[in-house]
């Protein structure tokens, strides 16, 4: 028996800060049309996939800084997406900034949702790992500061049971920490979606080569997907925003680790995969069996502790 999932990979190229939420969509619904005229089932979207990359900017007006966020999804701006989804019967995932009201307080996140086919939003993640600052940093050679704009999300590393198979979610710089892949390698996860935004170049450390910066995006996809026996479906927004460059590197991961699909281009650019969640199963039944295999007694300190302690 075979579980396979047409999954599409809808990359992002550059948002610029003049570009409206219909530009956005309307290129998000092209890549749509695309998705189904290549028979996919699922379109996954990258990470805040509305608006160009605002933590780059110090904005010190919170009315400035909403301006990035939605307070409802869906809204006007993204119901077309929605509506063109439902007609061709695909579920997708995208990423945005999301202003929650929760017990009368207003909270920002940085959020990704899950869509079924027939446009009702089945899952929600609010991004854990937020890199970069809090405050302006005048030795970057450009700003992060996702730590200043958005809060911690308060879902944690959720699955759901989805189109036959279990499903996951993360962000962008969850993708680098195992422990997120874990944590959802723990409830059966079969495939994780997720979107990233990743600078081009290091602004601590200007002389990174590039080279090197795709290596550490592959590895930690490839790694999160082979020691979890997952699909791993990694998606970029790339392309110059402003004058900042964001990496490409859009791949689909097969539980194996292997690339299965890849991206070439820094614009807009589909690439399709048959994932087979079957394929799953050999390695969660072997290799990593985490129940036969995993001593948790041992496991204690990733926990117990943050940061790092030493050795006196
Ligand atoms: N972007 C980057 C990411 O984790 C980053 C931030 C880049 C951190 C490179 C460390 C190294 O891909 C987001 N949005 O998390």
């Amino acid at each position: 028996m075979s579980r396979v999932i047409r999954v599409g990979g809808a990359q992002m190229g550059p948002l610029q800060k003049s570009d409206s939420r219909e530009a956005a969509v309307s290129r998000m619904i092209k890549l749509l049309d695309q998705a189904h005229e290549e028979g996919c089932n699922l379109v996954a979207f990258p990470e805040l996939t509305l608006t160009t990359f605002f933590p780059r900017w110090d904005m010190d007006d919170q009315d400035e800084v909403d301006r990035y966020f939605e307070e409802e999804m869906p809204n006007a701006a993204t119901q077309p997406l929605f509506d063109r989804a439902k007609e061709y019967g695909i579920a997708f995932t995208f990423g945005y900034a999301e202003i929650a009201r929760e017990n009368g307080t207003r909270h920002h996140y940085n959020t990704s949702i899950l869509v079924d086919e027939a446009g009702n939003i089945v899952g929600k993640y609010r991004k854990t790992h937020l890199p970069g600052h809090a405050d302006f940093d005048p030795d970057r050679a450009f700003q992060h500061l996702e730590k200043k704009y958005f809060e911690v999300g308060n879902t944690g590393f959720r699955v759901w049971r989805f189109m036959d198979g279990i499903f996951g979610m993360c962000i962008c710089n969850d993708r680098r920490w195992p422990e997120t892949y874990r944590v959802m390698g723990l409830q059966g996860v079969e495939m994780v979606l997720l979107g990233f935004n990743t600078p081009s170049s290091n602004s601590q450390r200007q002389s990174e080569r590039g080279d090197l910066r795709t290596f550490h995006n592959d590895i930690s996809v490839q790694a999160g997907a082979y020691q979890n026996g997952t699909w791993v479906v990694s998606i970029a927004k790339a392309g110059v925003e402003d004058g900042h460059e964001l990496m490409g590197g859009s791949a689909i991961v097969h539980p194996s680790g292997e690339i299965v699909a890849k991206s070439k281009t820094l614009d807009d650019e589909l690439i399709v995969a048959d994932c087979d969640l079957d394929e799953c199963t050999f390695f969660k039944e072997t290799i990593f069996d985490f129940d036969r295999h995993r001593r948790p007694e041992h496991y204690g300190l990733i926990t117990q502790q943050t940061g790092v302690v030493r050795p006196d």
